[in-house]
């Protein structure tokens, strides 16, 4: 029988690095950091279910530890590994306020910066839903010698090296682009390896599935629920049926639609006036993947990885998916835009 070749993230990325002859091994090296930090995470994210429940007897674990939550131990795993790997000048995630800037003695002109999401979703691991974590990868615009600024951290999505996510889900995957296509790599943990698994992934151009929390259909913009209507409706041009499917993980939503075809929106609300999710952290990198794989990434009317971001933890509204089931949602919500009627 004739044996599948295994190529391993880690020959992946080697072999992507040749195709530039002039580069100097850095992003492959954050890359290194990235996989390490994952497979942590990855251990502590598989276990956390059982210190949760040891966790229940108090407030340590059985080595007398304070029992962190989850989100701070996977924000402190990768910001430990992408500081020590040196070839980091900064980095931007969720659960720090302000720019971390990473001064490492070894690499003194580091020129990458790291957004993240360390663990997006993380009040989900109680219930064992699927959880992830999302990173975007810039390059520095001001000289390396000098403080990295705000500018550096504050680019807009069509300036990224790379993005990619881990879904620690039934499998636990790597799914990344680095604008030569999207390519998904599932942890063999007998190998302790991110093996290609789903190699030039494609998001089909329609798709049947709608992801959007309909809990908050009444707060909706007009156009959002005349879409979400629609979606109840047979598919009158094509015979088809809609589902709804919403695990309330974005990286759990965005990875079935990624790879099933569908759409999931996340518009503005009252509650939530400029959306709930996050530009440079969550639509940022989920564009630049779904974009590479031929979907669509937008505000409802203007293209995620042009918005100009203003603030470290701007929230943007987030239409995500086929393109022609967000061509469809766009065309009904600016619809209702242009008449006024946007609530
Ligand atoms: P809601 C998880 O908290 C998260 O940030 C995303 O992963 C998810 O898509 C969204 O919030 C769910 O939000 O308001 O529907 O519970």
């Amino acid at each position: 029988m004739k044996t599948q070749k295994v190529v391993t993230l880690t020959q992946f990325i080697s072999e992507q690095q040749t195709l530039y002859p002039d580069a100097s091994g850095d992003l492959t090296r954050i890359f290194m950091d990235i996989i390490l930090a994952a497979k942590i995470v990855n251990r502590d994210v598989r276990k956390a279910g059982l210190v949760d429940i040891l966790g229940t007897h108090g407030t340590t674990n059985i080595q007398g530890e304070d029992v962190k939550k989850l989100d701070v131990m996977a924000n402190e795993e990768f910001m430990s590994a992408l500081s020590l790997g040196g070839d980091c000048c900064a980095i931007l995630s969720e659960e720090n306020d302000d720019i971390v800037r990473v001064h490492n003695p070894n690499n003194s002109k580091p020129k990458y910066i790291v957004a993240m999401d360390p663990l997006d979703g993380s009040s989900n691991i109680d219930v064992n839903a699927s959880i992830g974590t999302i990173f975007s990868i810039f390059r520095r615009r001001s000289m390396a010698w000098n403080e990295v600024t705000m500018e550096d951290c504050l680019q807009k999505g069509i300036n990224q090296i790379a993005a990619g996510y881990i879904i620690y889900g039934s499998s636990t995957m790597l799914v990344y682009t680095t604008g030569q296509g999207v390519n998904g790599f599932t942890l063999d943990s007998s190998i302790g390896e991110f093996c290609l698994s789903h190699p030039d992934i494609k998001i089909p151009k329609d798709g049947n599935i709608f992801s959007v929390n309909e809990g908050n259909f009444a707060e909706f913009p007009q156009g959002v629920k005349d879409f979400v209507t629609y979606c109840k409706e047979t598919d009158k041009e094509t015979g088809r049926p809609y589902s709804a499917r919403y695990i309330g993980s974005l990286i759990a939503d965005f990875h079935r639609n990624l790879l099933k075809g569908g759409i999931f929106i996340y518009p503005h609300t009252a509650k939530a006036p400029n959306g709930k999710l996050r530009l440079m952290y969550e639509c940022n990198p989920m564009a630049f993947i779904i974009e590479q794989a031929g979907g669509k990434a937008t505000t409802g009317s203007k293209r995620i990885l042009e918005v100009t971001p203003e603030q470290l933890h701007q929230r943007v509204p987030f239409f995500v998916g086929s393109e022609n089931m967000v061509n469809k949602a766009e065309a009904l919500y600016k619809a209702k835009i242009q008449i006024g009627m946007s609530n």
